[in-house]
């Protein structure tokens, strides 16, 4: 997502995300940079939530350019979102961050990032294929409508390339096991999940997707995925306003 600015801005710190969920959730140490619609963040505060843990949340607006801020450049370069902070420990990726977080707060072995070398390789496997093909064809897909120069983009040519993709998602790996790592859920699930529901921006329709579908609906219903994901639906709704002005 672009949005250039040298703007310098304050970042606050700010309420809500995972510990809105109505279940016991523990303050843990560090600050968690998001932009609350962007999917990488989501996954990465779903995360928190399936953890049950809140980190500091400090939201920043990409649309204002708060990451290009020269606080936000200093600690990440990338100026990227999601960042977690904890002293000098600076991690960003959120495929990254996810992995840190759950054996960080959850513990060595905890389900979200199995230990078991076969079981962790099949979660890696679908990381990796998010960030090369799953996601990475969304993204594709979505920019130009939200950033422009959609006139020089073939926007058909753009999601017959997200449900080449999602095709894989819904025959293979859906297709083997109940999520999409295997037979529980996984960090895995919570960042293919927080890519697919990008989608909704632009009402895509994904029904030819069965296997997607329901297992979508299923994770929709995790205590943590409103509060989570709320940032998507202000953001859809926003949209929304703007066409009808
Ligand atoms: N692969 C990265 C992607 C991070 C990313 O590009 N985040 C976007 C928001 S969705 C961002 O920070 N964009 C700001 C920019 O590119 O200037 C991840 O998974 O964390």
């Amino acid at each position: 997502m672009g949005c250039n600015s040298s703007k310098q801005v304050q970042i606050q710190s700010t309420s809500g995300g995972p510990s809105n969920s109505g279940s016991s959730v523990k303050d843990v140490r560090g600050d968690l940079y998001v932009a609350w619609p962007s999917a990488p963040c989501r996954a990465v505060l779903m995360t928190c939530g399936a953890l049950g843990i809140k980190p500091n949340i400090k939201s920043l607006d990409l649309f204002k350019g708060e990451h290009k801020s020269a606080e936000f450049s200093a600690i990440n370069p990338m100026t990227t979102v999601p960042t977690y902070v904890d002293g000098n420990f600076k991690i960003w990726e959120s495929r990254a961050i996810m992995p840190y977080l759950v054996t960080m707060f959850g513990g060595p072995t905890h389900p979200l990032f199995p230990k078991d070398p076969k079981a962790r390789a099949r979660v890696d496997n679908v990381l990796n294929a998010d960030q090369s093909t799953f996601y990475h064809a969304i993204v594709e897909y979505a920019r130009p409508q939200l950033f422009g120069n959609k006139d020089n983009v073939d926007i058909d040519e753009k999601r017959e390339e997200v449900f080449k993709a999602l095709k894989v998602l819904d025959e293979y790996y859906l297709a083997e096991h109940p999520y999409v790592a295997g037979s529980q859920l996984t960090i895995a699930d919570l960042s293919v999940l927080a890519g697919v529901t990008f989608t909704e921006l632009f009402d895509l329709d994904l029904s030819q997707f069965k296997n997607i579908t329901t297992w979508v609906a299923k994770l929709k219903k995790l205590p943590y995925y409103d509060v989570c994901n709320k940032g998507l639906y202000e953001f859809k709704e926003q949209l929304k306003q703007k066409q009808q002005s």
